[in-house]
């Protein structure tokens, strides 16, 4: 291995998506590992917590959990702020966004759909919004959470305000989000990054 890989399951979404993304704005050469289902159960033990994704850096160990990703590459190419407080700030959004996705993620293995509509509408009733208000408090008024700079977190951000206003989440509004201008505003913002559109537009 000579350049960082970076291993996801083969869907442009969540997690593994918002690494990669700030893996290519880095402007990091990587190698961009894309399982298909049937590979993980073999891959699954030789990753550090059974989950995806995971970094490998040459002469370093395999790196799990997004956030630990995203704030290394953060800190190795100015994604990611220098001060200490100032990051812990950026990594408390960004375990905010972690606590969201664990409520609705568990909701992705309800098998019964009443009682997946029913636990999605009291989300969409009480803790989404209640999530969007908590993380709008937190967020500046610059483009980006913090000010003109794009910074990891907001690659996260962004990756999560995407994933509700795709629509694919059954009971749960595309618009959820749409009131919140902040959220919006952040997503919108690293949707036209030069960087984040030359991603997209690979073919
Ligand atoms: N806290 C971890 C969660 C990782 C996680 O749950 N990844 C999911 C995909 S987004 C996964 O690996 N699912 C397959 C499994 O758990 O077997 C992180 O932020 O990376």
């Amino acid at each position: 291995m000579t350049k960082p890989r970076l291993t996801y399951f083969d869907a442009p979404v969540s997690r593994g998506e918002e690494c990669r993304l700030a893996l290519h704005v880095a402007g990091v050469e990587f190698d961009d590992v894309r399982i298909k289902r049937d590979q993980w159960p073999a891959l699954k033990p030789k990753t550090p917590f059974g989950s995806l994704p995971v970094l490998e850096i040459p002469g370093h160990a395999m790196l799990a959990q997004s956030n630990a990703i995203l704030v290394l590459i953060g800190r190795q190419h100015g994604m990611h702020p220098k001060d200490d407080f100032e990051a812990a700030r950026h990594e408390a959004m960004m375990c905010h966004v972690e606590d969201l996705r664990v409520v609705v993620s568990a909701t992705m293995r309800i098998a019964d759909e009443a009682e997946k509509k029913k636990t999605r509408e009291a989300l969409v009733a009480s803790f989404l919004p209640t999530w969007a208000e908590n993380a709008e408090k937190q967020i500046g008024d610059g483009a980006f959470f913090a000010g003109a700079k794009l910074h990891v977190v907001d690659i996260k951000l962004h990756m999560t305000v995407r994933w509700f206003a795709g629509g694919k989440l059954d009971h749960i509004p595309a618009t959820i989000f749409s009131g919140f201008p902040k959220l919006t505003r952040v997503h919108d913002a690293v949707r036209d990054d030069p960087r984040v559109k030359a991603w997209y537009a690979r073919s």
